[in-house]
C-alpha cells in the first residue's frame, strides 16, 4: 500500500514507496563544534539555542528510526589533522584564531578526532548506524556516500540537522540531482539566522518541490509503521 507524508507542497514521496528499508534518516553535522558549549559556533559568538533546537525532535526521530529499522546516517564536517583535505580557500577566511584547525576550548576547530568534532552526546550514534566524515558542506563531495546508500538499497532520504542553508541544503541539492527522493524535516533542522531557515523551506519546496518536500517530525512519525 502506498505510504505518503502529510508534507508540503504535496504528499511525499511521489511514488508512495516509503518504507524503513529504503529510507535513511540523515542527520547533518549535529557536532559539538556546531551545537555544543565551547565548540566552533559557540566560540564565534552565535546563539547556541538556535542550533540546539533540533535536538529534542531528533531524539524522538532517532528512537522511532531505531524502533522501525529506518536507516540512520550521521554526518560530521571536519578535516584531517594535517589539513590536507581543507583547501586554503576554505581555511583562510573569517577571523584569525577562529579558522578551521585553530585551537579552541574543544580542541582544534573542525578537525577529526578532536572533542569538538564529535556528534553531541544526546544524539550519539549506535552500532549499525553509518557515521560519514565529510570535508565539504555537501555530504557527497569527497565521500563514498552514494556507494554506501546503494549497498543498503536506500532511495529515499529524510534530511535533518544544521545548518539548513549550508550543509543541509547543499547535501539535499546534491541528493536531488542524484535521483533520491528528499524531504526536509522542518522542526529538526536549524540555522543561526531565522530568515535563512524560512528562505530554505520556501526555496526547497518552490516550483512543485524543485529540491524536495518539507514535513514535520510528527508527520514523519505518523507515516512510520
Ligand atoms: N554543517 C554546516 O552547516 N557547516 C557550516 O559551516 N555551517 C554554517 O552555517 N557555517
Amino acid at each position: 500500500m502506498p505510504v505518503h507524508l502529510n508534507s508540503v507542497p504535496y504528499p511525499w514521496p511521489y511514488d508512495g514507496q516509503f518504507t524503513p528499508a529504503n529510507t535513511a534518516l540523515v542527520i547533518i553535522d549535529m557536532q559539538t563544534d556546531f551545537c555544543g558549549v565551547g565548540g566552533y559556533v559557540d566560540k564565534m559568538g552565535y546563539d547556541l539555542s538556535q542550533t540546539r533546537a533540533p535536538i529534542e525532535p531528533l531524539k524522538q526521530l532517532l528512537a522511532e528510526a531505531r524502533r522501525t529499522g529506518l536507516h540512520v546516517i550521521h554526518t560530521r564536517e571536519g578535516h584531517r589533522p594535517d589539513l590536507s583535505d581543507c583547501p586554503p580557500a576554505k581555511r583562510l577566511r573569517g577571523a584569525p584564531g577562529l579558522r578551521i584547525g585553530d585551537a579552541g576550548p574543544m580542541g582544534r576547530l573542525l578537525l577529526q578526532g578532536e572533542p569538538g568534532h564529535a556528534i553531541i552526546p544526546e544524539l550519539a550514534p549506535v552500532d549499525g548506524e553509518l557515521v560519514l566524515d565529510k570535508p565539504g558542506k555537501g555530504a557527497f563531495y569527497g565521500t563514498d556516500l552514494q556507494a554506501r546508500l546503494a549497498e543498503r538499497g536506500i532511495t529515499h532520504l529524510v534530511f535533518t540537522g544544521v545548518t539548513n542553508e549550508v550543509c543541509v541544503q547543499t547535501t539535499m541539492r546534491e541528493a536531488n540531482d542524484r535521483g533520491y527522493d528528499c524531504v526536509l524535516i522542518e522542526d529538526a533542522t536549524e540555522s543561526y539566522f531565522p530568515e535563512f531557515k524560512a528562505a530554505t523551506l520556501a526555496m526547497v519546496r518552490a516550483q512543485g518541490a524543485i529540491v524536495g518536500w518539507t514535513a514535520t517530525s510528527t508527520d514523519l512519525i505518523a507515516a512510520l509503521p
